[in-house]
């Protein structure tokens, strides 16, 4: 069995996915410049719409929110840019880029606070721990042993 290249990198990967908002209001370039900017390099990168199937697989851990039919129909309602990236301490060196998921709540220059339009369309994703990150890679990518 060929090794998995992720799970090797844990502490040093995360996942990212610029959300249909963001796509939308053309501000791929922007964040990726952000992401660059902030110490990351992109790994593994595609361009994609989510089926609803999809979607819903991809957040089953907030099944029973509340939120979850609303996070599912926008999270597969436009094209996203899903990525690996690499640094040191990648998944907390991430979060704090990205700042807290409610945008009025995000630090100042964070991605959230800058490209943000409300706590449903965030802008952006980031995995909450090593783990997930591998998790949530392994999603959308699976020639894992090629970078
Ligand atoms: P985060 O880890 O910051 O992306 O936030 P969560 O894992 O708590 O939530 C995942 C996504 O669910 C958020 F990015 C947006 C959506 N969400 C809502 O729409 N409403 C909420 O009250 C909380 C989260």
């Amino acid at each position: 069995m060929r090794p998995n290249k992720f799970k090797q990198m844990a502490g040093n990967i995360t996942f990212t996915m610029i959300k249909p908002d963001a796509v939308e209001a053309n501000n791929i370039g922007p964040i990726l410049a952000k992401i660059n900017e902030g110490g990351f390099r992109i790994v593994s990168m595609k361009y994609l719409k989510l089926t609803k199937e999809q979607a819903g697989q991809f957040y089953a851990v907030h099944k029973e929110r509340p939120f979850y039919g609303e996070l599912v129909d926008y999270m597969s309602a436009g094209p996203i840019v899903a990525a690996v990236l690499t640094k040191d301490n990648a998944v907390a060196d991430f979060r704090k880029l990205i700042g807290a998921t409610d945008p009025s709540k995000a630090e100042e220059g964070t991605i959230r606070r800058l490209f943000a339009k409300s706590i449903a369309a965030n802008a952006i994703h980031g995995s909450d721990s090593d783990e997930n990150a591998n998790i949530e890679a392994s999603f959308f990518f699976s020639n894992l042993e090629r970078f």
